[in-house]
């Protein structure tokens, strides 16, 4: 299934939205890979950063829980209203579908009443902890770009930690701690994002904010991306381009926002109380009836589509570069090292693309043969294209870029971008020149043979 269907939707509904709340959806940068230009020399290409857009992530997740077996109802069970340990009339059965509440009613589509939740065993055993994990994986880096929002069914637990992961659930760090006393819990200071700033953005905090007493009635805990995002861009995150200027040059900043996997850790249940009602065990456990998480896939500025397929989301690399992320340049196209695409200069970034190899470059005669296909890659007028630049298509070995049509090379060197030796052509000295030209007609070629266009008239 192709992300970019449903991407066009959202983006609809982010026009649509804009409008309607506070925060300018301002994601939509950074949305074109490339776009032809007209120059003095015809259409060439201009590549910028992009990206994808923003979206609902709960779509592309596997959810696990641990230990795997504490959803309620094998066998049935029944519980009681936490505010009331005498209304006991409920009950879990996971045989009975009405009845049942596995793991994937938190990211079911929601607004219908009632909420459809997964629920937790109670907590019987007492007085060992009552402890769930619940991990949320991609198998993919993915940058948030919105609060993670967890809706719980029960009250909200009165310990628990939100981690990352960036390597695929192998480390783990916190996020944010919860708790109702986060002294008592975790020996920390409670604060809440709004006692951070610029400096300190990155500290992780305890907050007390969205414990059991704190509002009630109130069922949602936020971990708050955009407050953060506000640090930088103003409350009404207004000013993106202090906030894509920051991301562009502290990878720690990045990084933050980054995730393969996230693990909630509920450590202690809703208790309301300051003493476990050991006689009434059937009130406490934890159900969630929701979880949004909000972001895209990291890309490294490289791609616009994110494809799932084979229940794995990918990046459809643009800019020569392959990878799941586009962490990498292309065979053929590692004419200078790998870069991430960057988001200045504002609006348009820089796209950082691979450029072809020189031993990759090949004989040029063969160009020749394949001028019919280029068509194929919506040049319309080949001959028009730039040879050299100072771009992507740098002349090699102190050689200069005249017009854009050919590289002025010095009297030892010859070759599109003077990177051969004169003596190679003369067969008196050894190189492995052109040893890794690809086949004529590869797409690396044609790729190559778009960006030089007219290389072959100018070579003599
Ligand atoms: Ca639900």
């Amino acid at each position: 299934m192709y992300l970019s269907r449903f991407l066009s939707i959202h983006a609809l509904w982010v026009t649509v939205s804009s409008v309607m709340q506070p925060y300018p959806l301002v994601w939509g940068h950074y949305d074109v890979c490339k776009t032809q230009i007209y120059t003095e020399e015809g259409k060439v290409w201009d590549y910028m950063a992009c990206q994808p857009e923003s979206t609902d992530m709960t779509k592309y997740l596997k959810v696990k829980l641990d230990p795997p077996d504490i959803t309620c109802g094998d066998p049935p069970e029944t519980f009681c209203a936490m505010g009331n340990p005498y209304m006991c009339n409920n009950e879990c059965d996971a045989s009975t579908p009405e009845l049942a509440h596995p793991p994937e009613l938190m990211f079911d589509f929601e607004g219908r009443h009632p909420s459809t939740f997964w629920q937790s065993a109670t907590w019987k055993d007492y007085p060992k902890p009552l402890q769930v994990n619940i991990t949320l994986s991609w198998s993919k880096t993915i940058e948030l770009t919105d609060n993670i929002v967890i809706t719980f069914e029960s009250g909200r637990p009165d310990q628990m930690i939100l981690e990352k992961s960036l390597d695929y659930g192998r480390t783990w760090q916190p996020y944010q701690y919860y708790a109702t006393d986060c002294l008592d819990a975790f020996h920390m200071d409670p604060k809440s994002v709004k006692d951070l700033s610029q400096h300190t953005v990155l500290e992780i905090i305890c907050t007390e904010e969205y414990s059991t007493g704190y509002m009630t009635n109130s069922k949602i805990i936020h971990f708050e991306i955009k407050d953060r995002f506000a640090f930088f861009a103003g409350p009404w995150l207004r000013n993106m381009a202090s906030l894509y200027g920051q991301l562009d040059t502290t990878k720690k900043l990045r990084d933050f926002f980054t995730v393969t996997d996230l693990r909630i850790r509920l450590l202690r249940p809703a208790v309301g109380e300051i003493f476990v009602d050991e006689l009434h065990l059937a009130r406490y456990f934890y159900a969630i009836s929701d979880i949004k998480v909000h972001g895209r896939c990291k890309c490294n500025l490289h791609a616009t589509v994110c494809v799932y397929d084979n229940s794995k989301l990918t990046c459809e690399c643009e800019h020569n570069t392959t990878g799941p992320d586009c962490g990498k340049c292309k065979k053929n196209y590692q004419g200078r090292p790998w870069s991430p695409g960057s988001y200045l200069p504002i609006p348009k970034g820089t796209a950082n693309t691979c450029i072809p190899s020189i031993s990759s470059i090949g004989n040029p005669p063969k160009f020749n043969r394949i001028w019919p296909n280029i068509s194929s890659l919506e040049v319309s007028n080949p001959k028009q294209a730039n040879v050299c630049d100072n771009e992507l298509l740098h002349c090699q070995n102190g050689g200069t870029c005249y017009n854009n049509v050919r590289c002025l090379c010095p009297a030892a060197y010859t070759g599109i971008l003077c990177e051969k030796l004169r003596c190679e052509e003369a067969g008196s000295c050894g190189s492995d020149s052109g040893q890794g030209a690809p086949p004529p007609g590869s797409p690396a070629l044609l790729l190559l043979t778009a960006m030089l266009g007219t290389a072959s008239p100018l070579l003599v």
